[in-house]
């Protein structure tokens, strides 16, 4: 399960109905362009907390359809509502998804022992494993060392998706958990993680920028930090600029710049207004074509 992994983006329509031949165009991109080894599906860049749980179920199927086995395939079923987690983890584990994955439950201020039931539920409810998504600055949920080291007790839970910039947990998990997976989920500090020796890297601009993402990883990880170094300011550069114009969206241009039918944002989140696209055309030029 190691390496670099798209966080799929879904592709919608005017309407906010799903374009099923966009998503395929963004898998098959991901696939045959960024050359990523997996595709994180139904995580926040796919905007899969404005969906439905059909909805949810029709974009693991599109991708898990277009994607066959070629590569790893990991599906985030996590929501407060547990029960929709566990239909939506089996469901993708029938469709034959490598690992589930579930972001900690958000909203209510859980407590620890909730949030393991979470987890213990979701993942003893299907035949596979599980990889904990920890984006705190987005739910507002924190874990201690010893908290992940309790949930890893199950040995379902396979790792963790560390969106997080607390590189002092990040070095402490590592030394802890040698044996566990640990993603980076911030791409614009890749080159640090990877210093960290994390097994891999799930991003949002994977979608536009994989070919410099494995760069930075595959230096790093022989050890070229220099050179590493130069492709991160050059990544930095070009990330910088996507998140000032509009995450997302922003990558849905660049996406349809290249014949990628990336369509719309999901409602409520915009769409690219008509100067935002103006921007994104010159950052593809700028940095990707
Ligand atoms: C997800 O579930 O899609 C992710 O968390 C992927 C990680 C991304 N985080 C978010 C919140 O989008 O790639 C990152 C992020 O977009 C990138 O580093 C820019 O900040």
């Amino acid at each position: 399960m190691k390496g670099i992994y798209s966080a799929l983006l879904a592709s919608f329509d005017e309407q906010g109905k799903i374009n099923e031949q966009g998503v395929r165009e963004i898998v098959r991109h991901n696939i045959d362009k960024m050359m990523v080894d997996g595709l994180y599906v139904g995580g926040s860049t796919g905007e899969n907390f404005m969906l439905s749980t059909e909805e949810k179920k029709q974009i693991f199927e599109i991708a898990k359809d277009e994607a066959g086995s070629e590569v790893k395939l990991i599906a985030q079923v996590g929501s407060i509502n547990v029960y929709e987690s566990i239909d939506l983890a089996k469901h993708a584990t029938a469709l034959g998804y490598d690992a589930i994955s579930a972001v900690t439950p958000f909203y209510y201020k859980f407590s620890f022992e909730e949030i393991k039931d979470y987890y213990n539920m979701i993942i003893d409810s299907v035949d596979n494993r599980l990889i904990i998504y920890s984006i705190p600055f987005l739910t507002g949920v924190d874990m201690s060392v010893e908290q992940f080291g309790e949930l890893f007790e199950n040995p379902k839970i396979i790792g963790v998706k560390f969106t997080a910039a607390d590189f002092f947990l990040l070095e402490r998990m590592r030394k802890a958990y040698p044996d566990k997976l640990i993603f980076a989920g911030f791409d614009e500090m890749m080159l640090s993680a990877a210093v960290l020796d994390v097994d891999g890297a799930i991003g949002s601009t994977f979608n536009v920028n994989g070919p410099r993402a494995r760069q930075i990883y595959e230096l790093a990880k022989a050890g070229k930090i220099e050179e590493a170094r130069e492709i991160q300011h050059t990544t930095n550069d070009l990330i910088a600029a996507i998140l000032d114009n509009g995450l997302y969206p922003t990558i849905k241009c660049i996406l349809e710049e290249q014949g990628v039918h990336a369509g719309c944002c999901r409602k409520p989140m915009a769409s690219a207004t008509p100067e935002a696209r103006i921007r994104a055309r010159e950052i593809y030029k700028q940095y990707i074509k």
